[in-house]
Order: structure tokens, then C-alpha cells, then sequence
């Protein structure tokens, strides 16, 4: 394929429910498509899905347009590209950044299953005709709007739930949960809020039979949890920390995780998290797909790539009824009561609805020769 246009296109998405997590609260969300054109007259999308601050990391909306804008897109114009390995090897590099080098793969991704007739799972190896659907809930006021939504949920058919956590705010929501629901499949995410002098917390945490406790250390650290790991039962679960192979092997190898959450946005796209579930499948250690709160497109390149074999853990993909006010994919994607969501036979499975996307658009920055 040879691209000769981009488009970049900020959305600014209203989420139904205020989201909040331990680095912030959000009534809306920003996101990038990066909307790719070719000289054979294919069109393709691929998100970026960057928030509107960078609190999750570095990346935010505005970064990666400009990243995308001066360094990665201008050097694709124009320029014969076949494979992804030719493709990533453009903006190689360029450090980090790996939710802006997400954007272009994923559109890459979606002209090429346009080019071969084949679904995203079948460019990557998937095998999974269905894939578990979980729900990550938000911080709450207090613990009783907590155990409300939790009830909300375990209702629609969620069978795994996660809760974010802060301090002040955990072993008293793990109880209670546990009180009211019994023996449910339930995680906790920290999103990076504790240290490892809060080893007293976590120990109380461990009577709890959680599935996992996802990211409880610092976003950048592998020795602290390995060392947290060691002194508890409950599963970590790595988030912010992995962004590479190298990161993974060196959690594995350290101990520092017996999961991995896989964002192909974290990771630096859907190839890279292809060879990180396979690395892990070699060492034992299952991963699931997690979210960054994309749009029904980005969410459906998860529910693809959540069809590779390693994926063995609910992911953070819940259906386009439980994010925004509107989603920008038709049909929506819907989670079945047994909380199952079926993996797309064609192409990516959905189209963008163009109407949709229009009304969330508040900026599009063009990028040609
Ligand atoms: O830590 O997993 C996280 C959302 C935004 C940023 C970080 C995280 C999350 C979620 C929601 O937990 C995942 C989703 O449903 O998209
Ligand atoms: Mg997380």
C-alpha cells in the first residue's frame, strides 16, 4: 500500500457516567482516529486512543496529534509499504510514544484485511469464535454507590468485575462486595495509587480471594512489585509498567507479575501485542486485553486481537451501551447475557457511522505532500 493522505481526527466523545480512577474523574473523553487514504483508493482507521491529560502516561490527545503530525505520518507519504514489520520499522526510532504509533498500525491493520478479505483475528493468528467481555467500575463517593453498580452489572450478566481502588477507598470495598455478592469473579485495579510501604493493605487484601490486583505500584516500576509479589497471594497484575517484550520478559523473569494486562495502545500496537502474548504463553503467564476507554472501533481491534489463544482472562471490553452517550460503530457491539462477545467473521466487523463521528469531531489536522 502506498498512503498519500491522513487525516487526524480529535474526538471528544461524552462518557454516559462520570469515569474515575485514582489519577482523575472524567465526564468526557479525547481520543484520535487516524483516518489513512491510499493511492489504490482504500480507506483506513486506526485509533489512538490517548486521553484528554496525560495522567495514564505520557501520551495525551494533543501529543500524540503532534507526534503523529511531524514525526510519524509525514515519512509514510508516498512510500511503498507491504508489510506491518516495514511499516513499524519507519518509526522505530522514535522512543516511546506508543499510543500514536497504535493509530497508524490499526489503520494499516484494517486496510490490509480490506486487501487480503480477511478478519483482523485471521491477519494475527486468533483462534476464538467468542471472547469474554468484563466491566471495570469506577471510583465512587461512597462504598453503597459502589455495591448499586455492582448489582447493575452482575445483572446485565458481567461475569468478571473490576473495581478501582485508592487508598482509603479498598479493603473496605473488597469487603463489602464480598459481603453482598459472595464468591463473584473480582479484581481490583490501583492504577499506580500505593507504595510498597502500603504492604499491610495488601496483605488484608490477600483474605479475598481477588482474581488479580492490577498495577498497585508506581507506573514505571518492576522491582517494587516483584518485591510486593513475594509477600502476597493475590495475583499482580501488570498495567502501566509494560510497554515492551523487554518489559514483560524482565516482570516475568523478576517475578513481578503472574498476569499481564495487554493494551495493544500500551504496547505500541496489535503486532507487538501478538509477540507479548506469545512471549507470555511460553512463560506460563496468561494476559487479557485491557481498555483505555476507546471508542467502539478501537474496542473492536481488542475483541480480535482478545481471539489469540494466550488471552485467557476476561477483558475490559464491555459493549458500546456501557462507555458513551453515542458510539461511532454500526451496529453496536453488544455483549450477549453470557457475557460473551462474538469475534467479527469479516473485516473488522463494524462500520464507522459517519454521522456519529461528525458530532464528536472538534478537530482535524491534514497531513500531505
Ligand atoms: O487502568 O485499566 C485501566 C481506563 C482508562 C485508563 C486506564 C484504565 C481504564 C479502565 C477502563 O480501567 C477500561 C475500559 O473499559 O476501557
Ligand atoms: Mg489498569
Amino acid at each position: 500500500m502506498i498512503f498519500t493522505k491522513f487525516e487526524i481526527l480529535h474526538l471528544k466523545p461524552k462518557l454516559k457516567k462520570a469515569f474515575e480512577t485514582s489519577f482523575g474523574r472524567f465526564d468526557h473523553n479525547e481520543t484520535l482516529l487516524v483516518k489513512s487514504f491510499t493511492k489504490e483508493g482504500l480507506v483506513g482507521f486506526g485509533e489512538a486512543p490517548a486521553m484528554q491529560v496525560p495522567f495514564y502516561n505520557y501520551e495525551s490527545s494533543k501529543i500524540a496529534t503532534l507526534v503523529l503530525k511531524e514525526y510519524i505520518l509525514p515519512q509514510l507519504l508516498n512510500k511503498e509499504i507491504n508489510s506491518v514489520d516495514e511499516l513499524i520499522k519507519t518509526y522505530s526510532p522514535i522512543r516511546g510514544h506508543n499510543m500514536a504509533k497504535t493509530g497508524i498500525e490499526a489503520a494499516f491493520w484494517h486496510i490490509k484485511s480490506q486487501e487480503e478479505n480477511k478478519p483482523l483475528w485471521a491477519l494475527w493468528g486468533g483462534v476464538r469464535k467468542e471472547v469474554e467481555a468484563g466491566i471495570s467500575l469506577g471510583l465512587e463517593k461512597s462504598v453503597e454507590e459502589i455495591l448499586i453498580k455492582v448489582e447493575k452489572v452482575l445483572a446485565k450478566g458481567f461475569k468478571r468485575i473490576k473495581i478501582k481502588i485508592k487508598p482509603g477507598m479498598d479493603v473496605k470495598v473488597a469487603r463489602s462486595v464480598r459481603e453482598k455478592f459472595g464468591n463473584i469473579s473480582l479484581m481490583l485495579d490501583a492504577n499506580s495509587a500505593y507504595q510498597l510501604r502500603d504492604l499491610p493493605i495488601f496483605k488484608e487484601l490477600d483474605q479475598f480471594n481477588l482474581l488479580m490486583i492490577e498495577q498497585p505500584l508506581s507506573y514505571d516500576d518492576i522491582i517494587d512489585h516483584a518485591k510486593l509479589q513475594r509477600e502476597i497471594k493475590t495475583p499482580i497484575c501488570l498495567d502501566e509498567s509494560i510497554h515492551s517484550l523487554d518489559d514483560a520478559r524482565k516482570a516475568i523473569e523478576s517475578g513481578a507479575c503472574k498476569i499481564i494486562n495487554i493494551k495493544p495502545p500500551r504496547v505500541g500496537g496489535f503486532w507487538q501485542s501478538k509477540l507479548m502474548a506469545e512471549l507470555c504463553e511460553k512463560n506460563n503467564i496468561p494476559v487479557w486485553c485491557g481498555g483505555l476507554l476507546e471508542t467502539g472501533w478501537g474496542k473492536a481491534f481488542n475483541v480480535h486481537i482478545s481471539s489469540l489463544n494466550n488471552f485467557k482472562l476476561a477483558g475490559d471490553t464491555s459493549g458500546s451501551d456501557a462507555y458513551y452517550t453515542e458510539d461511532i460503530i454500526e451496529p453496536l457491539m453488544v455483549v450477549r447475557a453470557n457475557s460473551q462477545i462474538d469475534v467479527p467473521q469479516e473485516g473488522v466487523g463494524f462500520q464507522i457511522n459517519q454521522d456519529a463521528l461528525k458530532r464528536i469531531t472538534i478537530n482535524t489536522v491534514e497531513i500531505t505532500s
